[in-house]
């Protein structure tokens, strides 16, 4: 049985040790920034108890956020020096669009920011500060979103297109192999530079991408800055281009979070907020005050549009249609769709499970999935798993490996999620089942960034922060309250 005082404990240590006074590392020397998706979970975690931190977590991201509403997947911290890429080598000052007071990265990442903003002023005792706080991040909130379903999305598909496979978080999934095998570039195309990787995972060469896979993706950088990051060229002109899964799932959901926030900002006043604003109620709007509201109203359109597209398009981009019964057979899974073959990616990762947490599939699917929990091609029985928990990819492919960042190992963020799914339907048992493994593996093994799934041998970066943050929102979990 899990301790779960002292692991909570734990994962606020590791939290409070990477804040840097600004904003969270995700894991010293190997990840030295502030990293997009990271800080979403991140302020999730904090938002229990350290709501001020939280908001300066998101605000921090925020204020990096491009023009064109692009919320970039690294903000760099200029002192570092442990990182590649780093700030230099992107050369944002190309792009219009690029803040001109840091530096970022050029791409984007999962916009998990709404769930977490909807949890900072849900989980917080000072509903009045953090109403405010929603106040001001739902517009750039809404820039996001609109950024991906307008520049990632010219099919109006409601679902994302990512550019480069450091987009989908899921770095070095198998799902890109097919794709990256097609891009090809000769060795002046490519610029000179050294792997700081292998340094901060101190010579774990196994955990980390190839020298051909990374060469792949700095490349993809150079083409990008080359566009000078015009969006419209990009997205002609780009050798990789996916119609991306878990990121378009992602994003449907954290839309739907944005109306939960609207809901909090168009109410007069909540229960705990009454006690010091009770001379609000029953006063006449103001100008101001009307202008919010059809501010507001405009935004809720717009956002009711995006869920509808991603509603009308998420089976058809996703479930090939030779597999219209999803679960017949092995491969009648969701799958990403690659944009430039005109094809499914047809890769058993983690991914494919994750259309749980959306809430869109059919409950007969749900209980499909459910099966796929006990099956051994995850950590059923007959495989000896360390602990029931979903690994990156399916243990009998031929790509699976235990040790290799995004090709086999178990990531608590991808669990975290399919923990919300199994709720989400009703599978309480089951979700229980995944959070006491997550419980185990953490405690047992250390905050990391990720896990062998037989050996449960911690991985990657060590004192994780997202590992951290995700844990102790499955320990206070509120969810199960609402
Ligand atoms: C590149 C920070 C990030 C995560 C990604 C993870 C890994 C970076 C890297 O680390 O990616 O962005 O250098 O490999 O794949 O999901 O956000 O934790």
């Amino acid at each position: 049985m899990t301790d779960l005082k002292k692991l909570l404990q734990k994962c606020e240590d590791v939290l409070d040790k990477n804040w840097n006074g600004s904003f969270t590392i995700p894991a010293a020397t190997l990840y030295p920034h502030q990293w997009s998706w990271d800080a979403a979970f991140i302020a999730l975690g904090n938002s229990y108890g350290k709501t001020d931190r939280a908001i300066q977590e998101i605000q921090f991201l925020f204020d990096a956020q491009w023009k064109n509403g692009m919320v970039p997947h690294i903000v760099f911290n200029e002192k570092e020096k442990t990182y590649f890429p780093a700030a230099d080598f992107y050369e944002i000052t190309r792009s219009p669009n690029a803040p001109t007071h840091i530096g970022t990265s050029g791409m984007t990442q999962p916009p998990v920011h709404a769930i977490s903003c909807y949890y900072i002023h849900h989980n917080s005792t000072d509903k009045s500060k953090t109403k405010t706080f929603l106040q001001n991040i739902l517009p750039k909130l809404v820039n996001f979103h609109r950024y991906l379903l307008t520049d990632r999305d010219p099919e109006e598909s409601g679902l994302v297109t990512i550019l480069h496979p450091w987009e989908s978080g899921e770095d070095d999934s198998p799902i890109w192999d097919l794709p990256l095998s097609k891009v090809t570039f000769t060795e002046s195309e490519l610029p000179v530079f050294k792997r700081l990787d292998i340094v901060a995972v101190e010579g774990a060469s196994e955990t980390i991408p190839s020298d051909e896979e990374y060469n792949k993706f700095i490349y993809m950088i150079e083409i990008m800055k080359k566009y000078n990051y015009d969006e419209k060229i990009m997205y002609e002109k780009m050798p990789f281009k996916i119609k991306d899964l878990l990121f378009s799932s992602i994003l449907y959901i954290a839309n739907k979070y944005l109306l939960k926030i609207i809901d909090i900002l168009e109410r007069p006043i909540d229960n705990l907020e009454k006690n010091n604003q009770e001379t609000k109620i029953n006063h006449d709007l103001n100008e101001e005050e009307e202008e919010t509201i059809t501010e507001y109203s405009k935004f809720k359109k717009e956002i009711m549009q995006w869920l509808a597209r991603t509603e009308r398009n998420y089976y058809r981009y996703f479930l090939p249609p030779y597999y219209s019964k999803m679960g017949r057979d092995e491969l009648s899974l969701f799958l990403d769709y690659d944009l430039i073959a005109n094809d499914w990616i047809k890769s058993k990762t983690v991914s494919s499970l994750m259309p749980l947490s959306t809430g869109l599939l059919l409950q007969d699917e749900a209980e499909t999935m459910v099966k796929w929990l006990r099956h051994s091609y995850h950590c059923g029985p007959g495989k000896y798993c360390h602990e029931p928990a979903l690994p990156s990819t399916g243990l009998q492919a031929e790509y699976f490996s235990p040790l290799t960042y995004w090709r086999g190992p178990v990531w608590i963020n991808m669990n975290w999620l399919f923990w919300l799914g199994l709720l989400e339907y009703g599978y309480k048992k089951e979700a229980e089942v995944i959070r006491e493994g997550i419980f185990e593996l953490v405690q047992r093994h250390g905050v990391r960034e990720y896990y062998d799934p037989f050996t449960g041998k911690g991985l990657g970066g060590k004192d994780f922060s997202w590992t951290a943050a995700l844990v102790i929102d499955m320990i206070q979990n509120p969810r199960n309250k609402e």
